[in-house]
């Protein structure tokens, strides 16, 4: 013991290590006192219960880089569109006057929640300010707004209104980097001078957010970006305080884990491990493989339809393009982690959706439309993932979404073993969910209809229907689990799988 301190001494004076390091290294068990990490553990209020229920969300990146789409003078940026400002194919000057030309005539914020609804999107994130600082609202804090284009409309207001009467409900994403502020700097300030901007830069940012809030009171929630520069997360103590400032005006507000870091520069997870504020962030264009690594938190898991394109590109033969099946099936792998899903759309300078997405969102939402209930306030479920797909629970009812559909059209489902000994699991009942009809277990009655595994695991081959047999389309099974008494199971075979 006496060694390890000595040697976490010397990494701490060399300068190498943090003490969070130190203290992990060690394999200590103590926790910090920090006065600005996480705070009250996980929510447990009807706002936060809610958002659990969402299942699938819409995002949409909208702003002036919607204008070039990624090309600029025949030239085209394989660039983040939304980047564009950063390509190089422009001058910065240039791109910081292109509002000047901002007209989407074309916008109409009902049909956009109305596509957003047939999808069967439970809320949407609107990017209110990306990184080039463009308002899509009429800020009284800069001229560098909705207000001081053609169209002068209030985009966010528009949006709100239509989403909220659709009842999705509706989130701002703010980002934290904003190229158009004089105060703005990414590594921390070191001289007075800079320090001074940096506190002007502070201010701005928190009276755009009080406005915000204060002008779009049904927001349920926040969505922060770009909050990873060195001089935000030196300001830990601040942003807390601002963070209390902005839950204090809008009781259930919803914030994620990107917007502040706790007093040691930690982000996301604090020094001691716990999730800063309501929800992980760190599912962007990613999703986790088992709950074990979401440690009980929530997330959300924000996909973009091509590989990393955010803003409106022009030109989406540049990237593997992912089908309505394949978000489909992200989709209900994040519900089955409990998790949200979150489509992006990136809509042009006129204000259209762009005919692929909206197939897309159609071909999602006719998806959904028939197979919501696996998806709605559902949770991870008794089942493992599993060969063919992956399971969804709410209540009784376990939802099986086949997305890959076996060979000999027999879905192959585990079920766990049962909690108590005595017991084992079987299938009480089986339905397409589609159109209720029963689902046949093979070799129902029969010696051997089902066998169990050393571990008491049990086996059940479910026929798929001859009517889905030539579909391309994902399906599911529901199901109900009855736990019954081992002794009276004498038709089971013990095999080992
Ligand atoms: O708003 C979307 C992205 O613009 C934003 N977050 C999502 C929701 C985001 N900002 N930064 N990042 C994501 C990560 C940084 C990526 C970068 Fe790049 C690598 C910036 C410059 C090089 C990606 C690739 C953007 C331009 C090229």
């Amino acid at each position: 013991m006496k060694k390890q301190l000595l040697y976490i001494l010397c990494l701490l004076v060399a300068g190498q290590m943090t003490v969070q390091q130190a203290l992990a290294q060690g394999e200590t068990t103590t926790r910090i006192v920090l006065e600005h990490g996480a705070h009250g553990g996980k929510r447990t209020d009807a706002a936060m219960q809610h958002w659990r229920e969402y299942g699938l969300g819409q995002f949409i990146h909208w702003g002036v880089y919607a204008i070039p789409g990624g090309q600029w003078n025949g030239k085209t940026s394989t660039y983040a569109a939304e980047w564009f400002r950063t390509s190089g194919l422009i001058e910065k000057s240039e791109y910081d006057n292109l509002y000047k030309q901002f007209n989407p005539t074309d916008f109409d914020a009902k049909k956009w929640a109305k596509q957003a609804k047939q999808m069967g999107a439970k809320y949407m994130i609107f990017t209110t300010k990306h990184h080039d600082g463009f308002c899509m609202w009429p800020s009284k804090y800069t001229g560098y707004t909705i207000a001081n284009t053609p169209y002068k409309k209030d985009i966010v207001k528009e949006l709100v209104d239509a989403y909220t009467a659709e009842g999705i409900d509706i989130y701002l994403y703010f980002s934290i980097i904003d190229w158009s502020h004089k105060g703005y700097q990414a590594n921390a300030p070191k001289t007075e001078a800079d320090k001074a901007r940096y506190e002007t830069f502070k201010t701005f940012t928190r009276n755009q957010l009080i406005e915000l809030l204060t002008n779009y009171p049904q927001a349920k929630g926040l969505w922060f970006d770009g909050s990873w520069d060195k001089a935000w997360i030196e300001q830990a103590a601040w942003v807390d305080d601002l963070g209390k400032e902005l839950r204090a005006m809008s009781p259930g507000l919803i914030i994620g884990s990107r917007f502040r870091a706790d007093e040691f520069g930690k982000r996301h997870e604090d020094s001691n491990g716990d999730l800063i504020d309501d929800y992980d962030q760190r599912f962007e264009r990613n999703l986790p493989n088992s709950l074990a690594e979401l440690k009980g938190n929530d997330w959300d898991c924000v996909m973009t339809i091509p590989e990393n394109q955010w803003g409106y590109h022009r030109d989406w033969s540049l990237s593997y393009i992912k089908t309505p099946y394949d978000l489909i099936e992200m989709m209900v792998k994040a519900n089955a982690l409990d998790g949200n899903f979150v489509i992006n759309f990136g809509p042009d300078g006129k204000g259209n959706i762009r005919p692929e997405e909206t197939t897309i969102a159609n071909r999602i939402g006719d998806w959904m439309a028939v197979n919501g209930a696996a998806v709605y306030g559902t949770h991870h479920s008794l089942l493992d993932k599993q060969d063919w797909g992956y399971s969804t629970q709410k209540d009784n009812n376990i939802y099986l979404s086949v997305f890959n559909k076996p060979m000999n059209n027999l879905v192959r489902v585990k079920l766990p073993k049962s909690k108590t000994k005595e017991n084992v699991y079987v299938i009480d009942n089986a339905q397409l969910l589609s159109t209720k009809a029963p689902v046949q277990i093979n070799g129902e009655g029969k010696t051997g209809t089902y066998y169990r595994d050393k571990t008491g695991a049990s086996y059940y081959d479910l026929i798929i229907p001859e009517s889905i047999r030539t579909s391309t389309q994902p399906f599911v099974i529901v199901i109900q689990l009855k736990e019954v008494d081992k002794k009276n199971q004498d038709d089971y075979m013990q095999a080992i799988i």
